[in-house]
């Protein structure tokens, strides 16, 4: 992955490469903010230095889904469009890095001589705050690189993909007949998170009771404006291509809508705080861990075991209050 001709390369120099689009430099740059190397701020300097046209959609939902399926499928129609696409695959559970899992580089295979495409898969090392700084930062590069549309895949349905769904500019949640019904989804947080549905392997039994089930929890008593609104649903069936021209379509007109109604920017700046926000949790964090060090931490410690002090009175004195 990371080439010889890349050894010694100032941060800047990385980037202007990227900028390139240069292959082995995107790579590079994005294994480091991965590992969280000590380049990383340098590196988002240097990549948060401009505006961007790129687009990210979120695909989200159940494993198994179908969402690398639907990813590839979408990328084939952009790149009959001419669109460059980049496709970041999120693996929260995954300890592997730096390719996609087997099944999806099998099917990836017909996009790898396609210069207008770029794989990655991220996993989160386990690292605390690793995966939102990582993903969002793996955004920027993958932005300061100029593709048209990023494709964001997450796996599974929980806290990550709730995070996730809020760096997208778009999310769009993947469910299948077998989802279950729509009161669980809603409990899941997918009914507020998802910008338009998607109903795959509608060769399934079911698919369209859970398009009914869908229609009328999304219809649930609303104000008039979230009426307007509605998620699209669009039925699928990835595997045979079936329904990606129409899935496209709404993606770019959802994307286009958020775009006029001001809810893209509000989106980013969001997003952003969130960034800034975790950032100084993160050194807050660090900070506390210090201070156990620096003060009379172990005596503090062993008080409040034998009930001597209580935890606010200990925080206090950490915090030199
Ligand atoms: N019957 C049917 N099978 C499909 C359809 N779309 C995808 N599949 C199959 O479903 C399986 C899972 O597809 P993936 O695209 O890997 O699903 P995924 O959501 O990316 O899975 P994870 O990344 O593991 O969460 C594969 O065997 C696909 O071939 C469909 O529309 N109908
Ligand atoms: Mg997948």
């Amino acid at each position: 992955m990371s080439s010889p001709t890349l050894k010694g390369l100032s941060p800047a120099e990385l980037v202007a490469r990227l900028r390139q689009r240069d292959r082995l430099a995107l790579a590079r740059v994005i294994s480091k903010l991965e590992n969280r190397d000590s380049d990383c701020a340098e590196l988002v300097r240097q990549l948060f230095s401009k505006k961007s046209r790129s687009r990210t959609i979120g695909i989200t939902g159940p494993p198994g889904a179908g969402k690398s399926t639907l990813v590839d499928a979408l990328t084939v129609k952009y790149r009959a469009q001419r669109k460059t696409v980049a496709i970041l695959a999120i693996d929260p559970s995954s300890p592997f890095t730096g390719g996609a899992l087997l099944g999806d580089r099998v099917r990836m295979l017909r996009h790898a001589k396609d210069e207008g495409v770029y794989i990655r898969s991220l996993g989160t090392r386990g690292k605390q705050g690793g995966l939102s700084h990582a993903s969002r930062e793996a955004l920027w590069a993958l932005e300061a690189a100029g593709f048209d549309r990023i494709l964001l895949e997450t796996a599974g349905v929980g806290q990550t993909e709730l995070e996730v769904s809020g760096i997208a500019d778009l999310t769009a949640v993947v469910l299948v007949p077998e989802s279950g019904d729509s009161i669980q989804m809603m409990k899941a947080g997918l009914l507020e998170i998802a910008d338009v549905f998607v109903i795959n392997k509608k060769d399934r039994a079911g698919a369209d009771r859970l398009r009914k089930d869908l229609d009328s929890a999304l219809k649930l008593p609303q104000d008039a404006e979230a009426a307007q609104n509605l998620p699209e649903i669009l039925l699928t069936q990835a595997n045979q291509h079936e329904g990606i021209d129409e899935l496209l379509e709404a993606l770019e007109r959802r994307l286009e809508l958020l775009q006029h109604s001001g809810v893209a920017q509000a989106r980013r700046e969001t997003s952003l705080l969130q960034e800034v926000e975790d950032i100084l949790i993160e050194r807050l964090r660090a900070s506390v861990r210090e201070s156990w060090k620096t003060h009379s931490g172990n005596d503090l410690k062993r008080d409040l075991a034998e009930g001597k002090i209580d935890p606010i009175s200990v925080a206090d004195l950490l915090s030199g209050n």
